[in-house]
Parts: C-alpha cells; structure tokens; sequence
C-alpha cells in the first residue's frame, strides 16, 4: 500500500505527480519531495517558497522541514532568503548526522556550499501586497499579536510507498509581517512534522506559536502507535490542545493537521472552518476535501468544482497597489 496526504489545495498537482512517481515504486522521501518543490515553485501560492510573503522588513523568509520515518534522519532550515527549494536543503541536512537544523545565514551558508538554486524569492505580487499592508497598518511593521491569514497556507505532506517507508515534509514562508528571524512551527521536529515508518506521520498547519506549545504532530503519531486510527488520533490531538490553549491562555490559534499511519490509513483535523487537503492511495485517485470542525470532531467531503473554481480565482486574482 502507498499513500500521500498533504495539506491544502494547493498540493494537489504536487500529489498528483508524487503518485505517479509511487506507482512506479519510487521512494516516499523522493515523492514528497519533488511534490513539495511543485508547491515552492509556483509563483500564485503567497505562503510557500517563490511568491511567499515577507517578513515586517519586506524580505521573505523559509521555513522548511524534512523527516525520514526509517531512521528518523531529520533536517531544517529556518528563515532562510534567497534559495529555490527550502525544502531540498532540508532533506540534504537531514542525511548529515548533526548540524541538521540551520537557520538564517548558517542555513544560507550550506544551501551555497552544497550548490543549491539562489532565487530572488520576491515576487512583484507579493511586493505590493507588502506595500499594501504597511498602508493599511498606518506603516507599522511590526505586529506583536500575528494571526494566520485567509488564505495562510502552509504544506506539509506525509507520504507512505509501497516498501513501508514513511516520510514527512514541511515548506512556508510562515506567518506575513512576522519578525525578521522569527521561526514557526514547520521546521521543528514533533511540531510541524514527523514520521516514523513503524508508527505513521503527520504534519500540521495553522499559528505557529500554538502549533508549537503541543508538539501536535509527534503527538498524533504517538496516538497512532497507541492503537488510534489516523482520524481518531488526530482529532483528539485537535481537539485536546485546542481545549488547553483556551482555558490557559484564553484562545486557542488555528491548528489543522493531517496524518497517516503504517498501514495507509489517514486522517485530518482542525478546529477551523474551510481547511481543505489533498489524499491519493492505491485505492483512491487524488481528491481535495473540505473539512470543517464539530465539536470535538472534523467532518469533510470532496471539493466541489465551484470551491475548487474559486480557489484557484481567488489566488490568480490581480493584486494592486492601494
Ligand atoms: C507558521 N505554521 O509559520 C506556519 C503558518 C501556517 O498555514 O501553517 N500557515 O506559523
């Protein structure tokens, strides 16, 4: 059995072509890969790699992560300017055996070493919404109380092939108008991604900062080597930290998470409305579903060709300056 699931809509083409390259027995690390790099490089997607927003001083920063579910190799790279791929640097790094984590300039030191893609990273789209924001904020850059925005959307897949290897992956340009420095939760082990063949992954998407306080995605997978399937566990994990954010710190930020275990099952939850993600299978052809919150539960369908129309609208919409 192999699998991909994958946050967002915009990883369905990403997930398209990392199931074809699983039918023909290629490696989970190497599909999750390229089908993140489709993600990165598509200039009309503002929160992952080229045409990502910037950072309170106009300049885009990447998060990136890469997790092995064989060896549990882990690698990152954290506000890094200026390369194509974060996530490509990510999986060099987690075949080192330490210094496998590197932000800013440390991480921008490797990637050139290693000879990986420089790219201005700045597109003109996102150059004016940037100047848009400092518009409508009265010029204020910096924001202490960062929210994920519409449209915020990080990717991060798991992905299962035919040998029973598991491997996970994040890329983000992380919150608009964050710090300059500021890392999310998507380049952190346990937090934005994990794998472990023997258990299962998963991988989450939403406030960073909240993301973080739970270890939510090592999370799920404990709860999936306990005997939960993929959609219980992820729903408790949901549903548990949600609960504990609000009553500690009186609100909870968005979290949404997908996840599947060994065998190919999966599962996604979140505590929003309107969190679609992508799943493909042996048994089941690419799909975006919709899922909203009840409860303590997430229900989900299929997109609709209108939702699916509109998605792809909204985000090819010209942008101008104000
Ligand atoms: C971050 N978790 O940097 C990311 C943002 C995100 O969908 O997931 N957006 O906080």
């Amino acid at each position: 059995m192999w699998g991909i699931i994958a946050t967002w809509r915009m990883a369905l083409e990403g997930v398209s072509g990392a199931a074809r390259m699983l039918v023909e027995g290629e490696s989970a690390g190497d599909a999750v890969e390229a089908a993140v790099r489709k993600v990165e490089d598509f200039p009309y997607y503002k929160s992952v790699g080229f045409g990502g927003l910037p950072n309170a001083e106009g300049d885009v920063e990447l998060d990136a992560g890469f997790m092995d579910g064989d060896t549990l190799a882990f690698g990152s790279v954290g506000a890094l300017k200026d390369f194509a791929n974060p996530v490509s640097i990510a999986r060099a790094l987690s075949q080192t055996t330490a210094n496998c984590v590197l932000m800013g300039e440390g991480a921008e030191k490797y990637a050139a070493r290693q000879g990986f893609e420089r790219k201005t990273m700045l597109t003109d789209r996102a150059r004016i919404r940037y100047m848009n924001r400092l518009k409508t904020d009265g010029g204020t850059a910096i924001h202490t109380d960062l929210k994920p925005y519409a449209g915020h959307d990080t990717v991060g897949m798991v992905c299962l092939d035919a040998k029973g290897t598991i491997a996970s992956a994040t890329s983000t340009s992380g919150l608009f108008m964050k710090r300059p420095g500021r890392i999310g939760d998507s380049p952190i082990c346990g937090a934005g991604l994990y794998a472990d063949s023997c258990r299962g992954g998963a991988t989450v998407t939403g406030l960073g900062e909240d993301c973080m306080r739970g270890c939510i995605s090592y999370e799920v997978v404990r709860l999936m080597g306990e005997g939960l399937r993929p959609q219980e566990a992820c729903e408790q994990a949901v549903a548990a930290l949600d609960e504990k954010l609000r009553r500690v710190r009186g609100s909870a930020g968005d979290l949404s998470i997908v996840a599947m275990n060994a065998q190919g099952a999966w599962g996604a939850a979140t505590n929003i409305d309107g969190f679609s993600f992508v799943v493909a299978t042996e048994e089941l052809a690419p799909v975006v579903y919709v899922a909203e919150r009840q409860g303590s539960h997430t229900v989900y369908q299929p997109a609709t060709k209108a939702w699916l129309d509109e998605y792809m609208t909204a985000r090819t919409a010209p942008v101008e300056l104000i």
